[in-house]
């Protein structure tokens, strides 16, 4: 406890020195969410995180979260020095969707909308009509399919199939999707009912369907932090990364927040509710990032491809303005 006090410390004197603010991803650690609040920082969902960071006044931004959201944080500010406590943080949705075969899979559907979510690279946002995040996504298929568009969708085929079901919409899938989300269990919920019989199950739409099924609220992160603090239940099963509990505690803390259950310390528990990427946003990596920065800390995207990304990210910021 003492080391972690002079690390938060020491991090609170180089964002000082750096002119620097941290923003930080709700499923990051608790300890780095507290410093990002208690330094003027942010905590939020990918989108928020880039939008304050846009609109901040601070010359440099240290995103604590993962690669994807660092780009859309330098695509949105390319004028500010834009720094991660690793660049090796990565999401599986963006490593299963690799720019060229995503293009290609575009070009033999040439008819239809790109719809792309923001857990991908620049270049796959750069090939894409609409930029999407969980928390709008339903309402940008409705806009289009209100103008008769049909669609093409990545790359997370859970999320994808949640919004063909909600919308009827004419979607093909890209087939990815998150290793957190994915391992949570239907059964496991149910029989975590028995025990909790009036809890409220929340579900983030990155989970499989039959774990949507099971769900009171499925929303994006900022709608399940909603429900948790605007329903009366006093206990919640959670699905979505255990970071989360962090502000759902803060906003209530007299309810309880119960995780829910994923296959277990098995073979196929690749994550356990807690995303190994965002776990790497440490204090040590945080100073590191901050005294030092390197390669792997500078985000950098090339001019001609943040003014394409740009595109379909400032439609989505607008739409949603
Ligand atoms: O699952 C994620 O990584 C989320 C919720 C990203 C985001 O948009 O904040
Ligand atoms: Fe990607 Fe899943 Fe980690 Fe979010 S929780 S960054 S979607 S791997």
């Amino acid at each position: 406890a003492e080391r972690e006090e002079a690390l938060k410390e020491r991090v609170r004197q180089l964002l000082d020195r750096e002119n620097a603010v941290l923003v930080a991803h709700y499923y990051t650690d608790p300890v780095v969410q507290a410093l990002a609040e208690e330094t003027g920082g942010f905590i939020a969902d990918s989108l928020e995180m880039a939008r304050f960071g846009s609109r901040h006044p601070a010359s440099t931004l240290v995103v604590a979260g993962v690669r994807f959201m660092g780009e859309t944080s330098k695509i949105l500010s390319p004028e500010k020095r834009v720094l991660m406590p690793t660049l090796e943080a990565e999401c599986s949705l963006d490593l299963g969707c690799p720019v060229d075969e995503f293009s290609a899979f575009c070009d033999q559907h040439p008819d239809r909308s790109v719809v792309v979510y923001a857990n991908t690279s620049a270049a796959v946002k750069a090939r894409a009509d609409w930029v999407v995040t969980s928390s709008c996504a339903l309402d940008i298929v409705e806009h289009l399919m209100d103008q008769d568009k049909k669609i093409i969708w990545g790359p997370d085929k859970y999320l994808g199939s949640y919004i063909q079901k909600q919308t009827g919409a004419d979607m093909l899938l890209w087939n990815s999707s998150c290793i957190v989300h994915e391992e949570f269990k239907a059964k496991g919920i149910t029989d975590l009912k028995k025990v909790y019989p009036d809890a409220a199950v929340l579900v983030h739409p990155e989970s499989p369907e039959s774990v949507i099924e099971v769900a009171d609220v499925v929303g994006s992160t900022s709608q399940l932090l909603k429900a948790s603090r605007e329903l009366t239940n006093n206990t919640f099963i959670v699905a979505t990364d255990r970071g989360i509990f962090y502000k759902m505690l803060q906003a209530s803390p007299d309810k309880s927040f119960v995780e829910a259950p994923t296959a277990g310390e098995s073979a196929t528990c690749k994550s356990c509710a807690h995303c190994p990427w965002m776990a790497m946003n440490t204090l040590d990596a945080l100073i590191q990032c901050l005294e030092n920065p390197g390669p792997m800390n500078l985000v950098e995207v090339g001019e001609s491809l943040r003014v394409r990304s740009l595109e379909p990210l400032q439609k989505m910021l607008d739409f949603t303005a």
